[in-house]
Formats: structure tokens, C-alpha cells, sequence
């Protein structure tokens, strides 16, 4: 009998109640195929992988989403200090083969995937990589999400749902053409939308001054147009440890008012013209990974993800806490990825003092106690400057927020050093010129508490030099925090095999301890053991061989050293260096200088930023050399010169496990940290490197016997900038003349007249910054001494053990445990 009472017969109960899922290979099958037949709707005659792989993925995603439940529920049972990743960028890559690894269900998903009759490798390659990064910094966001998560840190990312991210770079006529990147075409499983976390974004408008109910001078922001900012949000397993963490990015969306308002004035067309401006906002990744453009539109972006991660922070707090916020600072920290999101010094002020009604003393002091910065770079053309007009018309109010800041701040400058009148100039947070315009950077600087670089010498670096004046003011809020890279994806999970065979000589807790790989050391002694490292790793390489092979239409030579730099173009990270020492040593072999002959590959990828000139030439001039090396039969298998196009996160995974050597060759000063060396050096890579960024403690870490040091070091080349000579070197060099000479004769540009002439200038130009003509020498006599190791394989191989024994200072966890050890300060809550 139906009971016409049932709606209310019941007590409400807890709708999320469920039996535990199994792990099992058999449990997964089910899951799979009620996701596949059920969820998905497919039948026994659909072929396509994607389907399967999203069956799987959603059988992973069901059981991801029982432990992110207890690990909400432990952080809320523990009511502990939390901390934000605030991130323009969180470069994922792929999702499934991690979650798996994470969740300890990669032997089960093997075996179901066996049973079922599917290629688990074709499922997983149909999966795209999630690419809303531009390179390191957004992949360190990444890494560090992860090891907070294995390290059961409350940290959530937050970050924007770009539409379309990093483009795909194809290489046409050996030059870069970019495609876009819908990564969402086919629908993201791995995300779960939260609509009920949407908050009002504002823009444009005025200000105006009103007195509150309580006679009180306030500030109203109005006559805006706002955007709505919806919550989406990603998992972030731990490493078998019951955490799943959370990355939250915004998706922005016209509010209602827009559809209605012009709908009902008749004006259909405008109504849909001003939802697509606010869905714009989140629409695409900035592909600059250097300079900025000071575009509105990525103003809009930055402000949008401080506003409303900030916004959803501050709702979570009154609501357990209501407008009570003494203890907002205790509990909660706010780590800015570089200035992108530093914006949220101004708007937590704004929420503060405008919204929560704090006087303006009490809410700098909150904020001061609340954020902190990370800086990524120390070159100038990158750190961030906004328009002073530009700011009022799209944010007045925090403009007004900005200018007050600077006010007080300045009047702090010239108590501490009263009449240095240039040292205000230069402090300030408003640069001075034709057109005033934000530091950012110094506004993330006044505004937090903690401010660091990346590695050792970049963060001395930043004290002595870009920041001294700061430094000087505050020097305890100065540190380093050398950055490091998640061991489960960039070992474990990428190097199955030589994951495999460090397990089974030190055992398994390296995965969380990756200190613990320093037991390594040994066997480097023991001949057995390297000759399976060996075999393990020209296996990778063989790999990597064939995963090229489709896309290169080229066999390489497993043999051959494999010489590999892969990272964005730029002309500080100087694959022009590494392109000059190819035609050197094209010219060697023209000559019939071949005695100790070692084969080389030299392996390059890396995408250039649509507008930046000359990293497209350089992309153009690696695809030349290699057409004309490559082709020719004097050549033969001596070397090869190949460009990998469309260099990505899932690319890395299968290259870094097949490198010999790992180019890491910027002018001293200029590469903060790396993060692509970690990654190389773990897998059993040796270096070639300046004394630059991470690089200096990787040798530090492995010896100098096991190290390829060659360049100049940062203070030579700053010296060297008053008299740099780079003809005179070239002279005096008949080598690299006739390296020159070859270049400038067209011989790699035969039917394209004059087109690397900029290139040429730029490395004869006695104002050449990255100054690649100064250490071409010392870098050929430091390859030199690279085939003299790789020519004695039994001492290569003992090198590349140490190598990775050596590595375990460069995981994250390390990294994120010094974060939290001396800036954020959590708990770690078991779940
Ligand atoms: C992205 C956008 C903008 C506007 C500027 C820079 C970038 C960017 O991607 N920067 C970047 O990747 N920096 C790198 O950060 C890494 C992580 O700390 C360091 O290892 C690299 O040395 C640094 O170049």
C-alpha cells in the first residue's frame, strides 16, 4: 500500500551513507560495467577507447570520492589551521594512471583490464592532459598539491577552469603553429561541479563614501558588472593514505540579471554579446610564460580567482564563526604562486573592511599575517606591472585599497629612513613615469609575511639584488624554500621498471621518503646491479624510440647517447648554446674528425609563447639544422638533431625515463630553480649545467665527479657585461668561427634567405644578456668530457645510480614539509 504520508514518515537521514566500495579486481569489472553499459550508455559495438577509459575513470572516481569525504570530515572534525594554493596555473596532465597509483589499485586495474580483454595503455592514452599551466610554475603547483595531500596537509588548491589550456603546438615548415587546446571537449570525469559554491564577482563601476547605521565612514563599490565565479572541483589523492585533497577552479558565467534584464528590454542579441564577455574570463590560458602583456582581460583573471577563493575561504569561516575574526589569522594561510593572485592582498583588505566591517588597522593586520609569496623569476621583463588606469577603470575600489596601502607603507619607508627621498621613489608601490603604474610584486612583498625564492642562489639573489631595499626592511621575512617534484609521478609511476628495481634493492620506502634513495649509493660498486640498471634503462630508451618513432617518421638509435632539453623556448635557457654545439659537431664529423666517435641523439622540445619573436626563429633554426643534418649520408647514425613537437606534461613522463643526459644550460642568474632537472636526475640522468637555479645543489647533492659543470658563474657574468666581446671571442675561437661562418653562409637556410640573420646578431651583440658566444668553449669541452664518460659504460652507469641515489633532497615532500614547517604551520590530520 502506498502510504500518502511517506514524504514525512521518515526521519531525514544521512543520504551519503553507503557500504564501503571494494578494491578488488572483481569489484572494479562491476563498476566498470555498470559505468560503461549504465552511466555511459555505450554497447558491445562501441570500439572507441575513450568510453572505456571514462568507465574506468569513473569506477577510479567512485572511490576517490568516498576517502575526499573522510578527509573533509577529519579536517572539519579537527577545526585546524588550513592553507590555500592560490594558482593561476595547476599544470595536472593526466589524472588516471596517478589516481591508480595513489589509490594502491594499479595491480587490480591491470588485472580487470586484462580479464575485460582492453589495452589499460590505449585507455590511458586517450585521456588529455589537463594543460592549464604554462610550464614550471604551474607544474611546482601541481607537484606541491600532491605532496601535500601524500603528506596529509589541509591545503586546497585553488585556481581557473580555463575552456581551452596550453595550445597544441604543431610543427609546420619547421615552424611553430599553434592549436588551440579544448581539453573539455570530450567532458572531465575526474571534476565534480559545486554550483552551490558560486559567488559575485565585481567590476567596473565607482566608488562612493555613505555613513553606516552606526555613523561610521564606509566605501560602496557600485553600479558594477558582475560575473558569477562556479566552483569545480578536483580530487587530490594522497599516496595510499586515505587523504584526498581538494584543487578548486573557477568557472566564470554571467549572472542571471544579464539574461533578464536585456532579454526583457527586448535586446536579445546584446544579452547574450555581455554573457559571453563574462564567460570569457575563464575561456583561456595566457601562453606567456615571461613577459606580460598587461592585457584586461588577464586582470580580470587574476582578480576573479583571488576574489573568489577568498570569498569561499571567508564564507567557510562566518559560517562556524560568524563575523568574529580574531582568529582568521591563526587559522588560515594564503600561498601566492608568484604575483598573479597577489591582487588578494588588496581584496582580503577590501572583504575586511568593506564587507565584514573591520577597521582598517585590524584587517592589515590579518592579512599581513596571512599570505605569503612566492617568487619565480628575477628577470624584469616578467615581473608584473598593471596600469594605474587600467586598475581604476576595471577595479576601482581596489585601486583606492592599493593607494592607501602604499601610503601607509611609504610613510613606514621614510620613518625608517627618514629624507631618503630615491629609496621612496624605488620602494613604492606605484612606479613613477609617464604612466604610473602597480608593482605587484612589491604589493605581494608589503602584504605578506613570508616571502621566498625557489632555490638557494635565486633566493640570495632576490635579497641582494631585485628586493635588497626590502630586504633591508624586513630581513626575517626573507627565505628559501628550493622547490622539488612529486616522486610518484616523476619515478614511480613514469619508471615502472626502475622503480621496481630500486624497490627491490632498498625496499619500497623511498615512495614517501625519497631521502631514504641515498641507500642506492652502494650498488653503484656492485657490477650485477648495473648491469640491470642498465638493461632497465636502454629499455626506456627504447620506449621513447618507438613513441617517436610514429610521430617523427625516424628511427633513433638506442645506442646513442641520448642528449635531451626539454623546457619552454626561451632565449635564457639557450637552446641556441645547445644548436651551436650540434653544428659543431656536424662539422667535426664533415671533416672527418671521428676518432672516439660517440653517437649522439639531441633530443629538443619545448613550445614558444605565440608573441615572443625570436624563440619562434629558434624553433624555426632547430628544425632547419636538424632537415639538413639528418639528411645527410656523411652523417649517418653519428648524430641525429630532433625537434619533439607539442612538448607537454604526458610527454615528459615517457622522455625523462629515456635521457642519458639532461641539458641544463642557462646563462648563470637567470633560471630560478628548474624542476625539469629533478626530474631527469631521478630517473638516472646525468647534468650538464651552469652554476644556476637548483642546478648548483644538484651538484652540491651528487659531487662534482658526477656533475658536467661548464659556464660562467652568475658573478662573471655580471662583470663580464662591461666589456662582453662576443666577436673578439668568436675570433679568437676557429672552431666556433667556422660554427659561425656555417650559419651565416645560409647553409641551413638555403632557400629561405636571411632568415636566422636576427639570430646571428642577437649572439654577436655585445649586449647580448644570455651571453651564449661566452661559454660555447667551456660548454664543448664540458660535452667532451660527457663522451669520455659515456664511452667507459661501467662508469656511466655508476654515475647515473648515483645520480638518483643522490636525488632525494629534490622531492616535493621536502619541499612542502619546509613550507609547512616554517610558514604554514599545519597539523597533519590522519584520515
Ligand atoms: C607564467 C606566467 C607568467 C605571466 C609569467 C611566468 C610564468 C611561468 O610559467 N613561469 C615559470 O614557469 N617560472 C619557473 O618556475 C619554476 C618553478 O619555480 C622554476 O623552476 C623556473 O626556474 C621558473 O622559470
Amino acid at each position: 500500500m502506498p502510504n500518502r504520508h511517506f514524504k514525512h514518515s521518515k526521519p531525514k537521514c544521512d543520504l551519503t551513507q553507503l557500504p564501503s566500495l571494494g578494491m578488488g579486481a572483481d569489484d572494479l569489472i562491476m563498476d566498470f560495467k555498470r559505468n560503461y553499459s549504465h552511466r555511459l550508455g555505450r554497447d558491445e559495438y562501441c570500439r572507441s577507447p575513450h568510453y572505456a577509459y571514462e568507465a574506468l575513470s569513473l569506477t577510479i572516481t567512485d572511490r576517490l570520492i568516498e576517502r575526499w569525504k573522510k578527509s573533509f570530515s577529519a579536517y572539519k572534525a579537527q577545526d585546524c589551521k588550513r592553507a590555500y594554493y592560490l594558482s593561476m596555473e595547476f599544470l595536472m596532465g593526466r589524472t588516471l594512471s596517478n589516481a591508480m597509483l595513489n589509490l594502491g589499485l594499479d595491480d587490480a586495474v591491470k588485472k580487470a583490464m586484462y580479464d575485460l580483454g582492453l589495452d589499460l595503455e590505449e585507455l590511458q592514452e586517450s585521456e588529455p592532459d589537463a594543460g592549464l599551466g604554462n610550464g614550471g610554475l604551474g607544474r611546482l603547483a601541481a607537484c606541491f598539491i600532491d605532496s601535500c595531500a601524500t603528506l596529509q596537509l589541509p591545503v586546497t588548491g585553488y585556481g581557473l577552469r580555463y575552456e581551452y589550456g596550453m595550445f597544441s603546438q604543431a610543427i609546420s615548415k619547421g615552424e611553430q603553429i599553434e592549436n588551440p587546446d579544448h581539453w573539455l571537449r570530450n567532458g572531465n570525469v575526474w571534476e565534480i561541479e559545486r554550483a552551490e559554491r558560486t559567488y559575485r564577482i565585481k567590476f567596473g563601476g565607482h566608488t562612493e563614501r555613505h555613513r553606516d547605521d552606526n555613523g561610521k565612514e564606509k566605501t560602496r563599490w557600485v553600479e558594477t558588472h558582475d560575473v558569477l565565479a562556479i566552483a569545480y572541483d578536483t580530487p587530490v589523492p594522497g599516496y595510499q593514505n586515505g587523504t584526498v585533497n581538494t584543487l578548486r577552479l573557477w568557472k566564470a558565467s554571467a549572472t542571471e540579471e544579464f539574461d533578464l534584464q536585456e532579454f526583457n528590454a527586448g535586446d536579445y542579441a546584446e544579452s547574450v554579446a555581455a554573457k559571453n564577455t563574462a564567460e570569457n574570463i575563464t575561456m583561456v590560458l595566457y601562453p606567456n610564460d615571461a613577459n606580460e602583456n598587461g592585457k584586461a582581460l588577464r586582470l580580470r583573471q587574476q582578480y576573479l580567482l583571488a576574489s573568489a577563493s577568498l570569498q569561499d575561504v571567508i564564507a567557510l569561516w562566518v559560517a562556524t564563526r560568524g563575523n568574529d575574526f580574531s582568529e582568521f589569522a591563526a587559522k588560515n594561510c594564503f600561498q601566492l604562486n608568484d604575483t598573479h593572485p597577489s591582487i588578494a592582498v588588496a581584496e582580503l583588505m577590501r572583504l575586511l573592511v568593506d564587507k565584514h566591517n573591520l577597521p582598517w588597522d585590524e584587517a592589515w593586520q590579518i592579512t599581513r599575517q596571512t599570505m605569503a609569496y612566492t617568487n619565480h623569476t628575477l628577470l624584469p621583463e616578467a615581473l608584473e606591472r598593471w596600469s594605474v588606469n587600467l586598475f581604476k577603470q576595471l577595479l576601482p575600489r581596489l585601486m583606492e585599497i592599493i593607494f592607501e596601502i602604499n601610503a601607509r607603507f611609504l610613510a613606514e619607508v621614510s620613518a625608517h629612513w627618514p629624507g631618503d627621498s630615491a629609496r621612496l621613489r624605488r620602494m613604492s608601490l606605484i612606479e613613477e613615469g609617464h604612466e604610473q603604474m602597480v608593482r605587484m610584486a612589491y604589493l605581494a612583498i608589503v602584504g605578506s609575511f613570508s616571502v621566498n625564492g625557489v632555490a638557494a642562489l635565486h633566493s640570495k639573489l632576490l635579497q641582494q639584488g631585485l628586493f635588497r631595499d626590502f630586504y633591508e626592511l624586513w630581513p626575517t621575512k626573507f627565505n628559501n624554500k628550493t622547490n622539488g617534484v612529486t616522486p610518484r609521478r616523476w619515478l614511480a609511476n613514469c619508471n615502472p621498471d626502475l622503480a621496481a628495481l630500486i624497490t627491490e634493492a632498498i625496499g619500497d620506502d623511498w615512495v614517501t621518503d625519497l631521502s631514504q634513495l641515498h641507500k642506492l649509493a652502494p650498488f653503484a660498486d656492485d657490477k650485477k646491479f648495473r648491469k640491470r640498471w642498465r638493461e632497465v634503462r636502454q629499455r626506456a630508451k627504447q620506449r621513447l624510440v618507438d613513441y617517436k618513432k610514429q610521430e617523427l617518421l625516424m628511427d633513433l638509435n638506442v645506442n646513442a647517447l641520448f642528449d635531451v632539453q626539454v623546457k619552454r623556448i626561451h632565449e635564457y635557457k639557450r637552446q641556441l648554446l645547445n644548436v651551436l654545439h650540434v653544428i659543431y659537431l656536424y662539422q667535426r664529423i664533415k671533416q672527418g674528425d671521428t676518432q672516439n666517435w660517440v653517437d649522439r641523439c639531441v633530443l629538443i622540445g619545448g613550445k614558444a609563447a605565440p608573441g615572443y619573436y625570436m624563440a619562434k626563429k629558434i624553433i624555426k633554426l632547430i628544425n632547419n639544422v636538424a632537415n639538413v643534418i639528418n639528411h645527410d649520408p656523411d652523417v649517418g647514425n653519428k648524430l641525429k638533431l630532433v625537434f619533439m613537437p607539442n612538448y607537454r606534461v604526458s610527454a615528459m613522463e615517457k622522455i625523462c625515463p629515456g635521457a642519458d643526459l639532461s641539458e641544463q644550460i642557462s646563462t648563470a642568474g637567470k633560471e630560478a630553480s628548474g624542476t625539469g632537472n629533478m626530474k631527469f636526475m631521478m630517473n638516472g640522468a646525468l647534468t650538464i649545467g651552469t652554476l644556476d637555479g637548483a642546478n648548483i645543489e644538484i651538484r652540491e647533492e651528487v659531487g662534482d665527479e658526477n656533475f658536467f659543470l661548464f659556464g660562467l658563474t652568475e658573478d662573471q657574468v655580471e662583470s663580464l657585461h662591461q666589456h662582453y666581446d662576443p666577436v673578439a671571442i668568436i675570433n679568437q675561437d676557429e672552431e666556433l668561427k667556422a660554427v659561425i661562418a656555417l650559419l651565416e653562409c645560409g647553409h641551413f637556410n638555403q632557400f629561405e634567405p636571411g632568415i636566422f640573420d636576427p639570430i646571428i646578431a642577437s649572439l654577436k651583440n655585445p649586449q647580448d644578456p644570455w651571453m651564449t658566444i661566452a661559454d660555447f668553449r667551456s660548454f664543448v669541452e664540458a660535452q667532451k668530457r660527457v663522451e669520455m664518460a659515456y664511452q667507459d659504460q661501467e662508469r656511466w652507469t655508476r654515475m647515473s645510480i648515483l645520480n638518483t641515489a643522490a636525488s632525494g633532497k629534490f622531492s616535493a615532500d621536502r619541499t612542502i614539509n619546509e613550507y609547512n614547517d616554517e610558514i604554514w604551520k599545519l597539523p597533519k590530520v590522519k584520515v
